[in-house]
């Protein structure tokens, strides 16, 4: 894997920031992304003492950003071999009939639209040079509908669609295609789903170990990194203390 180019989408916290460490430390070249300019320069700073990195500053949702970004790569950072579809939020947990269209937009315009926008700049070159690797992060609310989790499970269930449906499209490209589909893990997940209040972020994490960060990107790392004959189609993770989207056994 030495030497491979990776794109990682939302490394500015949580799950990407872990693996765009992880992917540094393996030796990967790595281009990170987010829309918070200071904490990209900042992880650039510390892992450009490992690999060589690159940072792109756009939203994932808006579509010219996405192009513009992508498509002005430098030419020695264009043959991207993996791509980890990891940024996205859950905005808001409310029922469906009090829930916020502005929520509902964000959702589905990051987590499907973005989540495409991005794919379509990359798979192009993978599809040419008949290589790739992408890992699409979906979660156990695209497997099993939780309440009140209407729309984010909703847009979760895309990702986990679209996975295999890009591993079909791309298959005779050799182009391998898994979707890690993880449960509770503490980052800044909840703080962006309830708007700030970091009582009630914490409080989802309280009563039990839940996943860390690493221990995803550890995940996305055994992956990537698998023979390349070997192909993991579909992962879910969850902390030993949960069962399902909503059986979480708490102290
Ligand atoms: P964090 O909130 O810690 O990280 C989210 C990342 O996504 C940030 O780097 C953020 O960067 C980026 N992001 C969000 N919106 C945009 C946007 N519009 N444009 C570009 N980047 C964006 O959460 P996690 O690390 O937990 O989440 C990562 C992924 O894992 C998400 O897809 C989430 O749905 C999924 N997931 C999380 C689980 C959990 O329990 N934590 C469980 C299952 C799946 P910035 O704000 O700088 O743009
Ligand atoms: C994040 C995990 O259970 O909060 O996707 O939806 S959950």
């Amino acid at each position: 894997m030495e030497n491979k180019i990776a794109l990682i989408t939302g490394a500015t916290s949580g799950i990407g920031e872990a693996t765009a460490r992880l992917f540094a430390q393996k030796g990967l070249k790595i281009i990170i992304c987010g829309r918070r300019k200071e904490r990209l320069e900042r992880l650039q700073a510390e892992l450009s003492q490992l690999t060589s990195v690159h940072t792109l500053c756009f939203d994932v949702s808006k579509y010219h950003e996405v192009t513009e970004s992508l498509t002005t790569l430098p030419q020695e950072w264009k043959d991207i071999d993996v791509l980890v579809n990891n940024a996205g939020n859950a905005h808001g947990l409310e029922p469906i009939h009090t829930g916020k269209l502005s929520d509902w937009e964000a959702m589905i315009d990051i987590n499907v639209k973005g989540l495409l926008y991005v794919s379509q700049c990359i798979i192009p070159q993978m599809v040419e040079r008949k290589t790739g690797h992408i890992i699409n992060i979906g979660s156990i609310a695209g497997k099993e509908t939780y309440p009140n989790g209407n729309v984010y499970c909703a847009s979760k269930a895309a990702v986990d669609s679209l996975t295999k449906g890009m591993r079909m499209d791309l298959n005779p490209f050799g182009i391998k295609v898994t979707q890690i589909a993880p449960g509770l893990v503490e980052t800044e997940f909840s703080l962006v789903r309830f708007k700030g209040d970091r009582e009630r972020a914490k409080k989802v994490y309280e009563g039990y170990q839940p996943l860390t960060a690493q221990d995803i990107a550890q995940t996305i790392w055994f992956v990537v990194s698998a023979p390349t004959h070997v192909q993991i189609a579909d992962l879910v993770i969850f902390p030993t203390a949960q069962a399902s989207a909503t059986i979480v056994k708490r102290n």
